[in-house]
Formats: structure tokens, sequence, C-alpha cells
């Protein structure tokens, strides 16, 4: 078997290691850093244990990886593009890039985040940074995901390699193929790899067809390498992933078409000082549609008194590109000090529209109404990053970074400026901010097994495009509009947070804890002067700063192999979280814990696993929000794998929700129940 070979036959399998560290930096050698996951071939050894807690299927979408990560939550509002929140936060309080390149989802109602546009099978890593640490691509407040995508390896043989997979999902009908693919010739090796998804509605645990839930999409990914000497290659990505027919249940429109495209190139040279240089472009479009939608409503006529009924429909196509470069070292300066530096900048360009077509029957049709829900803006952010690690002795390093983050706002529109006039806002044209962010890190081994690690930091981040420019943004999760505030002030957090590791060969646990000081919390505040633009809204509200909020959270993982074949894994995540009012921050998920245990012989496996939540009843009413139900459901799943001559055939069967539970997770818009029982059936032959 070939490296190649290994990579792709590899490459759906997620696994968790010591991602992104460099061998200096591994102290405790036995020690798993449960807060990364690697997806490739790189996979360390003795972490090969871990690669199914995290795989549910071959056809594991993005979403289903994330659930299983520490910290992670998922805001759901449809069965596609769930949201990523780390230890509740969300939107622009996470830092979300694709290997270092940022990338924005061009949807105001944070339908498409930027992991909607990736999948598995372009994956190498997923690597999580918590809080204000995960600054290293920007300052930010809540923490960082950086994905980093699947590479083929320089190999001396020349032999393709190609897989294929075929899935099939009964409650939604689903089917899915995906495919992989590679060559490599002396110093070239190039590799492609994609999928094809087609859901129709999904069944929930009362037999209920969940209107609006279906979705299609394609993703391929490509990559072509260029090995120039022994240490060091030219790479170029090119993604591209159009979904269509995606339903958003719990909102009130769907999505016609959200097409995302990227190309980067790359050159990285690995001697005594690492480098890394990268540019890259890429594009969102983002379709919304709510022409299946009933959108018809039912006014008092102001002159007769009497029931109007009134049709509105609405388009709202947004779009968000992204050109960017950056430049990264690293150099042991001594023996016992390692510097990091990276210098980068993007530039941003996002518009999004609304056109309102009104129409009361007892009248003639009103003039269509057009509006920026995002004016046509540029941001551009040059950034300096610069972390240095101290191997102080064998058992204790110290690591300090900073970053500083310059950024100009440039509103490209007139129309922007003229809706702001309304609330009495003269906008300037340009506006600029820098933002800061300083961490100090430790760690320290206290004896063979057990390591602890502390993290003390403060961090400025952003505000989005949404929080500065939004303009009557329907959340449909309140039932209020939201409008920008020019002016926002950054949002500011000290952050602490403690580890706790013990690593033996056959038990694994990790125990953390942060909390988050968040100073000039953003939040959308309802301005009762400000009349509701539509009939279906409550009321508006502006987003502010509000005084503060504390973020606490606390995660358990643990891997226990009692003998060869058994292997038990257990996640635990809770967190909490208050306004400086004493109210509940609307949408925390409650504690949540997914147990699983799993049997494998051979080719042979068979996995039960559990996931329960507890009820949420700490909640913030005047965001909408609800309490919601405990919940706890089991699967099983298993494979067989069959070698014949050159062909390695892979068989997989589960049935997910086994009893058929009718439930939802707290952060599910809309109360909107999950799929029910579910009987997968996959296929995979590799060549
Ligand atoms: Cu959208």
């Amino acid at each position: 078997m070939n490296k190649l070979y290994q990579m792709l036959l590899l490459s759906f399998l997620p696994v968790i290691s010591m991602a992104q560290m460099p061998d200096r930096t591994d102290m405790t050698r036995d020690t798993i850093h449960l807060s990364e996951v690697v997806i490739s071939a790189n996979l360390p050894l003795g972490n090969k244990d871990l690669l199914d807690y995290y795989r549910t299927n071959h056809f594991a979408t993005i979403d289903n990886i994330n659930a299983r990560l520490e910290g992670m939550s998922l805001i759901k509002r449809g069965a596609y593009a769930l949201e990523p929140m780390l230890h509740g936060f969300s939107g622009g309080q996470l830092n979300v890039t694709i290997d270092g390149m940022k990338m924005f989802g061009a949807c105001t109602d944070k339908m498409d985040p930027v992991t909607s546009y990736i999948e598995p099978t372009n994956l190498k890593n997923i690597s999580i940074n918590q809080g204000t640490n995960g600054n290293m691509n920007g300052c930010n407040v809540g923490g960082s995901v950086d994905m980093t995508l699947q590479e083929p390896e320089e190999t001396s043989s020349d032999i393709p390699f190609t897989s294929v997979g075929f899935g099939y999902e009964s409650v939604s009908r689903g089917r899915n193929i995906l495919f992989s693919s590679g060559l490599s010739k002396n110093k070239w090796a190039w590799g492609i790899d994609g999928v094809y998804r087609k859901n129709e509605n999904y069944r929930d645990g009362n037999n209920q067809l969940i209107p609006f839930s279906q979705f299609e999409k394609t993703n391929i990914h490509s990559v072509l390498k260029y090995t120039t000497s022994g240490n060091s290659f030219m790479k170029a990505d090119f993604l591209y992933d159009l979904a269509h027919n995606v339903g958003y249940p719990a909102l009130p429109m769907d999505v016609s078409k959200a097409r995302a495209t990227l190309a980067a190139l790359e050159f990285n040279r690995n001697g005594k000082t690492k480098l890394k240089a990268k540019v890259y472009f890429n594009s969102v479009l983002h379709v919304m549609d709510d022409s299946k939608r009933d959108s018809t409503f039912f006014l008092k006529n102001n002159t007769t008194g009497k029931n109007d009924t009134v049709f509105m429909r609405m388009d709202m196509p947004g779009e968000s590109s992204t050109f960017g470069t950056y430049l990264q070292a690293e150099r042991f300066w001594n023996p016992k000090n390692k510097l990091s530096l990276k210098i980068d900048n993007y530039t941003n360009h996002s518009l999004a529209e609304m056109t309102m077509h009104m129409n009361r029957k007892s009248t003639v049709p009103e003039p269509p109404m057009y509006m920026q829900t995002w004016p046509e803006m540029l941001r551009n952010v040059t950034g300096l990053f610069l972390q240095n690690t101290t191997f102080a002795s064998d058992k204790f390093q110290l690591t300090v970074n900073g970053r500083l983050d310059y950024n100009i706002d440039v509103l490209q529109s007139e129309y922007g400026q003229q809706q702001f006039s309304v609330f009495g806002y003269s906008l300037a044209k340009k506006q600029s901010r820098l933002v800061k962010s300083l961490n100090l890190s430790s760690q320290y081994s206290l004896g063979k097994y057990v390591s602890a690690n502390a993290t003390l930091g403060y961090s400025e981040r952003l505000p989005t495009i949404t929080e500065r420019l939004g303009f009557y943004l329907y959340n449909a999760y309140d039932g209020y509009d939201y409008i920008g505030n020019p002016y926002i002030k950054t949002e500011k957090s000290d952050f602490i947070r403690m580890e706790i590791q013990l690593a033996k060969s056959n038990l694994k646990i990790n125990l953390s804890q942060s909390l988050s000081l968040v100073h000039d919390y953003i939040l959308g505040i309802t301005n009762p002067d400000i009349p509701p633009m539509n009939f279906y809204t409550n009321g508006t509200r502006i987003y502010s700063n509000i005084p503060s909020a504390r973020l606490f959270s606390t995660d358990l993982d643990l891997l226990y192999t009692p003998v060869k074949a058994i292997s038990v894994f257990m996640i635990s995540k809770f967190t909490f979280g208050e306004l400086n009012s004493g109210e509940a921050i609307p949408l925390i998920p409650p504690l949540k814990n997914i147990i699983s245990v799993k049997y494998q012989k051979e080719n042979f496996s068979v996995q039960v696993e559990n996931e329960s939540s507890l009820a949420q009843n700490r909640i913030n009413k005047s965001y909408g929000e609800t309490t919601s139900p405990a919940y706890s459901i089991f699967q099983v799943k298993g494979s067989y794998v069959i070698h014949f001559r050159h062909v390695v055939a892979d068989i997989g069967w589960g049935i997910s929700n086994l009893l058929n539970k009718a439930y939802y997770d707290h952060l599910d818009w809309g109360r909107i129940n999950r799929p029910g029982r579910n009987v997968e059936l996959l296929l995979k032959f590799s060549f």
C-alpha cells in the first residue's frame, strides 16, 4: 500500500491528534489533545482508536463531525448547514477559516456558515482553539475553527488510486455518492475528491414529514502539488460547492442556490525556518427564495375596516468575496525558544439585497420596495501575529502570543448611507479600527501521566457587517427585525482556561474549564420608537453593546480501552451564560453527553452510541426562547471490510435514533423535531 493509497483510503476518517503541533511542543507524548481533530493519513500512531468515534459513517457531513467535538454545539435551522457554536459563542465571535484563509458566508440570516461549503472528504484536519487563544488567524473572543484541506503526498510509485462510495439513508431517502482519486508522478501529485448528496424531506419520530427539510448539493475539490526540492513544495487548491433547493423549516424562506468557489496557491518550505506563503480568493453567492412558501397575510384595511388579503414575496440575493494573502514563519531562535510570526491581509466585499413585492387583493400592486440589507461594503484587515514558546524544562513550557488587526471599512453604496439617514445617522464613508489580543499559556507535567494547562488571555473582535450596517434583518427566532449600529464598539473578552489531562496507554481523560468575561457584549436591544416594517414582525432591535456577559464552560472527554477489542469513548459538554442583568444569554445549550462503546475484531466492527441532553430551563423569554425537554437517543452501527484481489470493499450499516424518538435539541430553531429512526447503508470500493 503506497502512501497516496493510504492517504486516500483514510481521507474520510476523522481522528483526534496533535494537529499543527510542532515536534518540540509535544511535551507529554502520550497525551491526546481532544480539542484538535485530524482527518487524514497523518494520523498519529495510537490514536487510531479514536477515529471511529468521530466518524458517524463514511457519508457523515461536517455537522455530524462537529457535533462530536469538544465544546462545540450546533445551531439548527434546517437539515443542512448547521451553524457552529463554541462554548456559547457563535457567528462573528468565532474565527472560522480554511487553512488560515478567511471566508465569509453571504447570507444575512446565517443560513450558510463557512463550514457548509466544506465536506469531510475535503478535509485533512479540523483544529479548534478555545477562547481568546484562537487568534492566530484573527483577533476574536470565542475561539477559532480552522479546517485544512486534503492534500496528496508525492510518492515514488505512480499507481493511480480511486475510491467510490454509495450510500442511502431511509429517513430522508438520502442518496449520497462520494469519490476520491489521486495520481502521483515524479515531483507531481494530484488529487480530486467530491460528494453529491440529495435528500428529500425527512420524517420525525412521530412519523410526520418535516416540510422544507430537503437539500441537494455537489462538492468538488482538486489539488495539485509540485515538490520543488526535498523540503519545499507548491500547491494549488480549487474548491467548488453548489447547494440548491435547500429547505429551512425553521425559517420563512428557503435557499434556491448557495454557491462557493475557492482558489488558493501556496508555497511551503520546511527547513530550519519553516515558511508558508499563501494567496487566495473565494466567492460566495447565496440566493434566498420564498416562492414555495405561503406568503399570504391578512391585514385590516384602513378604509373598509375589513380583512384584506396581502401577498408578499421577497427576493433576497447576497454575495461575499474575499481576496487574501498571508506569510507565516517559524524558527527556533535558540535551543529553548521558538518564535512564530504571521502577517496577513484580506479584503472582503459583501452586498445583500432585498426586494419586496407586495400586493393587496383589493388594490393595484404596489411598486417593489428595494433595500440593501447589507449595504455594499469593503472590509480590509491587516494583521500581525507573534508567538514565542519557551521550553523552560522537560516539565514546563510557556507560550505568549499577541496579535494586532488594523481594519478599514469602506461603505461603497450611496444606498447604505441614505438608509441609515432615516435613523439620524450620517455615515462616514470610511471607518477604521484597531483590535488587539494577548495570551499567555503554560503547560506543566505533574508526573508521568498527568499534565496541566492554563491560559490567561485578552482579546477584542471586529463587529460583523450585520452588527454594523445590517438593515431590517428578520430574525425568525425572536420575531424581530434587526438593524446594525454603525458606531458599535468592539466586543472584548477576558479569558481564563484550566485543563488537566491524564494519558495512560488504555485510559485518557481530559477535563477543562473555561471562563470568559465579555465586555461591551453585542446584543440586539428593542427600540420601541422604530415602527415595525412588516406585518409579521414583533418590532425592531438595534445591535447594541451591553456592559458585560459571562460564559462558563466545562468539558470532560474520556477514552478507555479495557481490552484490545473494546473501547469506550465519552464526551460531556456544559455551558452557562449570563448577561450583566442576571438574565440568561439566549440560546445556550444545556449539559450534553455522548457515550459510545465499540467492539472491533479484524475486519468487523460494531458500535453502540447514546446521546443525551438535559432539559434547558434557564432561558431568556424576551429573545423568544422557550424551555426544551431532555432527551436520550441511541444509535448502532457496524462495518465489514472485504479484500478481494486489488479491491477493498467496505460495507457499512447503521440505525440512528433506534427507538424512533420524537425529539429536538435546545439549539434547534422552531422546536422542529429531528429525524426519526433512520437506517443507513453504505458501500465503498477502493482500488
Ligand atoms: Cu439565507
